[in-house]
């Protein structure tokens, strides 16, 4: 079943929300963490077992478990710890986890995996988005943890382990040390870092890009030409390893290839050792990551620093959270970032026309299943934005418009546009809008 077959069947149990919990992979599968599951599991009430007693032929199993339907069961006087998501009460996802690591099983290993993950990226992006929040507008990003249980032990262990397990996968192997296709300052950036630091530990690592779609992404080409001194190698990716930074999905090389990935976007469950965490660029999550352990230079701080003002679109965007900015002042930047932005912030070159900017501009994004793309434009005025919204239209495609004077943002999707008085850059930000929007009119029509 997925999440709509289970609210379906749920829907029909008509049983009062406040009654009962959703246990086990029910409980995963409901907060998007799995995309199936095989039955529900409910921990119910007194109350509600009455109710349920009346409308089925409930069949006894051990120690208080029924079998309600086939697809069905209920434990009666279990009191799970639980958290409430959307409209249902679900079990504490610590808890789920606790259970599926004593349970043992080979086959859970995978399980096991994402819910480590989804555990610790989404507590970490709780906190850091809370700023974010109090800044834009109060919409909720994801259900608040009630738990009493604090993370960050548990957290700080899975990271350590997390780096670990990609640094011990280096060892006796050339790695080599890549961003994302047509890279920009962060990707260039973090890979450089990254091989050093990694060298200094005794990998031989390689700075490199592909010898195919890696030409510097023309918003950053200006910027690197002028402030980063070094070439990469232009390698083949045959019967190489490599370690991903500023990107966690394969983008056609084989996922045995991959030995892991330090990244700051959205995980896409592409590779199995990740290291993602929401920092406004990679480059500075790897210097955060690594500054107790390395001696950064001057100059790769410098470097650091450049990349994430790009990534930030020089120190604006939604994404840039006080915890970057107590990170980024300890760089030590000696330029002024408003004369940097003056000459390195390429907004979009309107004079391409709309065709041209929409093939360079579009980056495809998978979102609950679904395939979106989005296209960005950056500008100062909203004078081609009415050409580019039909274009959007026409293609169906997701437009994000960013004015970077009046500091909004317009955002035309499925034949909706909406207006934002503040900056969001971010795509993630933004699908996280639309979807909580959706929400807002299907409640409203309800
Ligand atoms: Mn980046």
């Amino acid at each position: 079943m997925d999440k709509n077959e289970v609210i379906k069947l749920l829907e029909e149990l008509n049983l009062d929300k406040e009654e009962y919990v959703i246990l086990s992979s029910g409980s995963a599968l409901m907060r998007g963490i799995y995309q199936k599951c095989g039955d529900i599991d409910l921990a119910i009430s007194d109350k509600a077992f009455e109710y349920l007693k009346e409308k089925y032929n409930l069949i006894p199993k051990d120690n208080n478990w029924y079998t309600v339907t086939d697809k069905i069961e209920c434990v009666v006087g279990d009191n799970p710890k639980k958290e409430k998501v959307g409209d249902y009460y679900l079990q504490d996802i610590l808890e789920y986890y606790e259970f599926v690591k004593s349970r043992n099983r080979d086959k859970d290993k995978e399980r096991i995996k994402i819910l480590e993950r989804y555990i610790y990226y989404k507590d970490n992006v709780q906190d850091r988005y809370k700023l974010i929040e109090e800044r834009n507008h109060n919409y909720e990003r994801f259900p608040l943890y009630d738990s009493s249980i604090s993370f960050d032990e548990f957290r700080s262990n899975l990271l350590e382990s997390e780096i670990n397990t990609i640094l011990s996968s280096c060892k006796d192997k050339e790695v080599y040390i890549l961003g994302h296709n047509n890279p920009d300052a962060d990707s260039i950036v973090s890979s450089y870092v990254l091989t050093n630091i990694l060298k200094s530990m005794g990998i031989k690592a390689h700075f490199c890009i592909l010898d195919k779609n890696y030409d510097y992404t023309f918003h950053d080409k200006k910027l690197l030409e002028e402030k980063f001194p070094y070439e990469p190698e232009i390698v083949n990716s045959k019967d190489k390893y490599f370690i991903l930074v500023d990107h966690n999905d394969l983008q056609g090389l084989n996922k045995e290839q991959v030995l892991g990935a330090f990244d700051h976007h959205v995980i896409k469950y592409e590779i199995d050792n990740i290291v993602e965490i929401e920092y406004s660029s990679t480059s500075l999550l790897i210097y955060d990551l690594f500054k107790d352990k390395y001696n950064f230079s001057e100059e790769e701080k410098y470097l650091i620093a450049l990349a994430t003002l790009s990534d930030s679109d020089y120190l604006t965007s939604s994404r840039f959270t006080e915890e970057d900015r107590r990170l980024f002042n300890e760089l030590d930047l000696k330029e002024d970032v408003k004369e940097l932005q003056r000459k390195y912030f390429i907004t979009t070159d309107f004079s391409l026309g709309v065709d041209k900017n929409f093939e360079i501009n579009k980056k495809e994004y998978l979102r609950n299943n679904k395939k979106i793309t989005r296209i960005q434009i950056t500008s100062y005025d909203d004078n081609y934005l009415d050409e580019y919204i039909n274009k959007a239209k026409e293609l169906d495609y997701l437009l994000i418009w960013v004015n970077y004077e009046d500091n909004t943002t317009t955002i035309y999707y499925e034949d909706r546009v909406i207006h934002l008085d503040y900056l969001l850059s971010s795509t993630y930000l933004v699908f996280e809008l639309l979807e909580k929007e959706k929400e807002k009119t299907r409640v409203r029509s309800k």
